[in-house]
């Protein structure tokens, strides 16, 4: 079996009702076992079309022997099921779920590339992450998700530090 991590956000509808939905409906599928689910963060949206209202996000671990593209195609139908419609790129929606990491796997297609190439970038991915995968090992960084995690808040405090250098100049 493999383990697998799992992004799940919404920022239509009732957001909370959906992540369970989801979360749910993916235990209903023969062959997805399902280990824990994070609690649910309000986030701010990053990216997309400016005002769109705020996220709830989660993570979800799952085990499962399901091939990854098989197991997008199962999360797909369960987005649709759940009222997503697809307009603009990153825009709002009912639900949204991330294949983030596949156990080991590194892979990249015209749809689908593992480890989840903004994984490592995403404080509303990393956060619910961590509740619930810390020592899972991100494959091609060789890094816990937790040090991810760290490494990710590090970097934005010293961002955050230069801008006000500067704006003191
Ligand atoms: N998903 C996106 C784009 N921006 N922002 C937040 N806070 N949460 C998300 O899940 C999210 C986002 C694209 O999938
Ligand atoms: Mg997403
Ligand atoms: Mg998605």
């Amino acid at each position: 079996m493999f383990r697998v991590l799992l992004g799940l956000g919404a920022n239509l509808g009732d957001r909370e009702k959906n992540l369970t939905a989801a979360w749910s409906l993916l235990g209903t599928h023969e062959g997805i076992r399902l280990i824990r689910l994070s609690s649910f963060y309000r986030t701010e949206p990053v990216g997309g079309p400016p005002g769109q209202p705020e996220y709830l996000n989660a993570a979800g671990l799952i085990e499962t022997n399901i091939e990854p593209m098989e197991l997008l195609g199962i999360m797909l139908e369960i987005e649709v099921r759940l009222g997503r419609v697809r307009t603009v790129p990153h825009g709002p929606r009912t639900i949204d779920l991330d294949l983030l990491l596949y156990g080991q796997k590194v892979m990249q297609n015209d749809t689908l590339s593992l480890p989840h190439p903004y994984l490592h970038e995403r404080l509303f991915v990393l956060k619910p992450a961590a509740e619930i995968a810390s020592e899972m090992i991100h494959p091609v960084f060789q890094t816990a998700i937790q040090s991810l995690l760290t490494n990710l808040l590090h970097s934005k405090i010293k961002s955050k530090n230069s801008k006000k250098q500067k704006n003191s100049f």
